[in-house]
């Protein structure tokens, strides 16, 4: 027998990651066996990872009304999927009920369709449970801004890593046109039939002021800028949100066409400060400005484009893992039984 090479546990550590994010698909059971299968057998060469494609990560057949702008947002997300060539195993899809919350169902993942407006605190526990993976969490104005409404801000304020698309169409889909906490004043539907009176929620200001470190605007009908905002939004460390524009055909058609150029609108796109030193970088948004994205979404309806808000502030994750291993270090790395026992001999 060969002798074992001589490498540091840390050396270890690093190699089987190695072997894990570029060689070794998790998922397969054969190469978790041979892992396992004493140290006598010799190495066997992994088979490259297989490309993702757009069959592999599709689901069922979306149930959503033909015309649902939610089919484009999936489109949109199955092509950053595709592009970004994600590991399989590792793509996390999570929403709480409403028409667009039925998106997990159609992607091809681990997932879960959970509760009206408990979305975020699912997917918090899962980001921080399980920081390797990349979690992707989908619903509507009604699941984020009314029932959630209260998660998502603290989800925002904590910081916790996550992609968080939400499809606003201004009213309650699935349960057949209720008033929504973003349709605008004098929307009639079955709440209120004479037309809707409150103040609605500007999505783009609650979640400055809620602390969101990555905040942008999009719309179903453009799906190249849905892309780009996706990505974006994954390439951000920390509580990124999307706010979509997506039409529900069935209880509120047209109402975003003022924004959509097929249909005589406008798509005004932010254009963003590339500090250049030049004269018309002034007149361009910078990201990472609250007051000036405060200004952004305070202009009428449709409004603009893109990203609004950017900033880098340490995640709940990056805090969280800090203060479990300085504490680890403090009680000599003991297990966490050891800790539990400790901790009951000294009440006893
Ligand atoms: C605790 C609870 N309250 C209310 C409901 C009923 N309900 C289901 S979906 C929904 C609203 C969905 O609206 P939205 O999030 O905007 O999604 P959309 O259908 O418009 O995509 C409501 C009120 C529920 N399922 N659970
Ligand atoms: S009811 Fe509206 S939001 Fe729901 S699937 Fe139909 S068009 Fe889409
Ligand atoms: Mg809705």
């Amino acid at each position: 027998m060969l002798p074992a090479p001589s490498l540091s546990p840390k050396e270890l550590v690093n190699d089987d990651v190695h072997l894990m994010s570029e060689t070794t698909p998790t998922t397969s059971p054969v190469a978790a066996g041979n892992r396992q299968s004493g140290s006598d057998s010799p190495a066997i060469a992994e088979p490259p990872r297989e490309k993702l494609t757009k069959k592999a990560i599709t689901a069922d057949l979306p149930t959503w009304c033909p015309g649902c702008g939610d089919f484009a947002v999936l489109a949109a997300f199955y092509k950053v999927l595709e592009k970004r060539q994600l590991d399989h195993e590792k793509i996390v899809t999570l929403a709480g009920i409403g028409c667009s919350s039925r998106f997990p169902y159609f992607v091809n993942g681990h997932g879960a369709h959970y509760i009206h407006g408990r979305a975020v605190p699912l997917a918090s526990g899962i980001s921080l449970a399980r920081p390797d993976l990349h979690v992707f969490l989908f619903g509507g104005d009604g699941d984020g801004f009314s029932i959630g409404g209260n998660h998502l801000d603290h989800g925002a304020r904590k910081n916790i890593n996550m992609t968080y698309f939400i499809m606003d169409n201004f009213v309650y889909g699935l349960t057949k046109k209720q008033t929504s906490p973003t349709s605008p004043i004098g929307f009639k539907s079955k709440t209120d039939p004479s037309g809707a009176i409150d103040q609605p929620v500007n999505p783009m200001k609650k979640l400055i002021a809620g602390g969101a470190t990555f905040i942008a605007r999009t719309h179903a009908a453009q799906v190249n800028h849905m892309i780009q905002m996706i990505e974006r939004a994954f390439d951000h460390q920390g509580f990124s949100v999307i706010e979509c524009l997506s039409e529900c055909v069935e209880f509120f058609p047209d109402v975003f066409d003022p924004a959509n150029p097929k249909k005589g609108g406008s798509f005004e796109v932010i254009q963003e400060k590339k500090w250049d030193n030049t004269p018309e970088d002034e007149l361009r948004h910078d990201v990472t400005d609250e007051l000036a994205a405060y200004k952004l979404a305070s202009l009428p309806f449709p409004g603009v484009f893109g990203v609004f808000y950017e900033t880098d502030r340490p995640t709940k994750n990056a805090l969280e893992k800090k203060w479990i291993e300085t504490t680890r270090e403090k009680t000599g790395n003991a297990s966490d039984l050891e800790i539990l026992q400790k901790t009951f001999d000294r009440i006893k």
